[in-house]
């Protein structure tokens, strides 16, 4: 069997995604990847279509970790978003392949399932404690046992996960980010000619997250489990302080506290504090892992298959985080494609270290273009039992949707100098 046309396709069905659809000479035999990476996504496409492509052509599907091997240190330069997302892509659409070919879904071919569904948590948020209770108890009355819980800071309206409109919209989809302040140059999605700026300050919103999570737990109860996303804009004291403040909340975990860059600090946040860890949605391979894992600086690692080369890579850093008692909860945001959210639930349902998956609800023109994405019920996420991976691309309703140009939003202090958004 030989590889022969590798199609990338942008396609925009409310955000963009960039899909890699890998045909073979087995007529009717082809897999379906998902290459998006948020506000980069042509270069993304670009070197899929220029690069790899050519070095694809001819060669064997079935052999994943060779082609893996040749993409990551073939180039000699490795690593990196734009690379580690398109092997990622590559790796997805071959693992649908393998599937199909064998008649299996792609969980059977990682060892079979370890549990019946993966356990799904959502976004809830809103403008203060007792809307975010609310969105909490709507999330509860879907279904979900975990809920990620953000809430608006004062002087920071609009700010991504402090904001309070966008988490109250999420649960559904995510709804354009209005500036309430900053410098108001596009919305998130339009195709604007630029990122739009949000604020953000640590003092304030170090004051308000306990208030909530204390408001929360006297409200919503003990029961259900409750996450929280820092979106690594805090100081590694400043992180220690609020896991210390949130332990009698018991949380699920607190996710990613700190800058990519700094993993020697969670041993400081560790010192300090018994509340759970969730770190990786910004790690680009194996080796960024390592050190937390091995050093049990974290409890659930939370790359994102999309962006570290796909269900190959993933389930390596599962294998390593088993051997130190670390669990996975894989990046499941709606700026990844509906290919990387059932390689997801694939894997979770098949290693025997899941701790829980982020999930989002697709609007249903992106089920129109991408149609099988995992399905919830009653607080688990399942895909279906068909050969592959179950997501298919309609190249027709994707061309329906051309690319618009779109930024991830840039954050800046009060004193207009750069923070991590
Ligand atoms: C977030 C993401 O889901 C999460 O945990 O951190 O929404 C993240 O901001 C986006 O995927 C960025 O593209
Ligand atoms: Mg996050």
């Amino acid at each position: 069997m030989k590889i022969t046309e590798v199609r990338v396709i942008v396609t925009c069905p409310g955000r963009n995604y960039v899909v890699v659809k890998i045909l073979t000479d087995e007529p009717g035999l082809y897999g379906v990847g998902d290459a998006t990476l948020n506000g980069r996504e042509l270069a993304v496409a670009g070197l899929l279509r220029d690069h790899i492509a050519p070095l694809l052509i001819g060669r064997d599907p079935d052999q994943i970790e060779d082609i893996w091997q040749m993409l990551f240190r073939g180039a000699y330069w490795r690593s990196g978003p734009v690379q580690m997302t398109a092997l990622a892509g590559v790796d997805i659409a071959l693992w649908d392949i393998k599937g199909k070919r064998a008649g299996l879904p792609v969980y059977s071919l990682l060892g079979g399932k370890t549990r019946d569904g993966a356990l799904a948590y959502t976004h809830a948020g809103g403008r203060d404690a007792i809307e975010v209770e609310d969105n909490v108890r709507k999330a509860m009355e879907r279904g979900f046992r975990c809920v990620r819980a953000q809430v608006a800071v004062p002087g920071m309206e609009g700010t991504y996960g402090v904001g309070g409109a966008k988490e109250a919209a999420s649960a559904t989809w995510a709804s354009p980010i209005r500036l309430s302040r900053g410098t108001v140059s596009a919305v998130w999605g339009d195709g604007g000619p630029m990122p739009p700026i949000e604020r953000w300050e640590p003092s304030p919103y170090l004051r308000v997250v306990p208030k909530l999570f204390a408001h929360l737990r006297s409200t919503v109860g003990e029961e259900v489990e409750l996450l929280h996303d820092v979106h690594e804009r805090l100081t590694p004291i400043q992180a220690a302080r609020l896991a210390r403040e949130l332990e009698p909340f018991h949380l699920f975990f607190l996710e990613d506290c700190l800058r990519p860059e700094h993993k020697e600090s969670f041993r400081l946040i560790r010192q300090h504090s018994v509340t759970p860890l969730a770190m990786g949605e910004l790690f680009q391979s194996r080796w960024d892992c390592l050190p937390l894992i091995t050093e049990q600086l974290i409890d659930y690692i939370r790359c994102d298959l999309g962006h570290i080369g796909g269900i190959t890579e993933a389930r390596k850093i599962a294998a390593i985080a088993e051997c130190y008692h670390v669990q996975t909860a894989w990046h499941g945001p709606g700026d990844i494609g509906p290919a990387t959210h059932a390689a997801n639930v694939h894997l979770d349902i098949a290693i025997p270290n899941f701790g829980v998956q982020e999930m989002v609800f697709f609007p249903e023109v992106v089920h129109e273009v991408l149609p099988g994405a995992p399905n919830f019920e009653e607080g688990y996420l399942h895909v279906a039992d068909v050969p592959g991976l179950g997501v298919d691309l309609n190249e027709e309703a994707a061309a329906k949707y051309p690319y618009r140009r779109a930024y991830l939003p840039m954050a800046r202090r009060l004193d207009g100098s750069v923070i991590d958004w």
